[in-house]
């Protein structure tokens, strides 16, 4: 585990309010754990723009009855395999399939990739969560 440093902030007595409704709102046990996990959200940000080695997940919903596309979706993932980690399908109801494509690589490619699947026709749904890799994040 890296060294704990403490240090002081100072913040306008409104904004500090604020920041600690937020906080409880959003369950964290401390200002310390909800200043360390928006720090790393801002660094995993950068890490999609600026960084070279991102991960994350595409998630989507789409019409189960569509044989076309599902050869589409397969065909793109053989295309894109370095960055493709694994597929997890799911037979959501009788019409409907969910899809998550846990993805490695570079981010403008995975971006790439990302609005490639969710702009295929019959894909009702897509998002691109954009995590990190780990390494960077202590
Ligand atoms: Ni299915």
């Amino acid at each position: 585990m890296s060294d704990l440093i403490r240090f002081g902030v100072s913040l306008e007595k409104g904004l500090l309010e604020k920041f600690d409704k937020y906080i409880r709102r959003r369950k964290w046990a401390s200002r310390s754990d909800a200043l360390r996990d928006l720090i790393r959200a801002e660094l995993i940000k950068k890490e999609w723009t600026e960084g070279d080695e991102v991960a994350g997940a595409v998630t989507l919903i789409y019409d189960h009855h569509r044989k076309d596309l599902l050869g589409r979706l397969t065909d793109l993932q053989h295309g894109y395999q370095r960055l493709v980690l694994s597929t997890l399908h799911i037979h959501l109801d009788h019409d409907h399939c969910l899809e998550i494509i846990a993805v490695k690589g570079e981010p403008a490619e995975i971006q790439k990739l990302a609005e490639t699947l969710r702009t295929i026709q019959g894909v009702k749904h897509g998002t691109l969560t954009m995590s990190a890799t780990g390494r960077n994040l202590d």
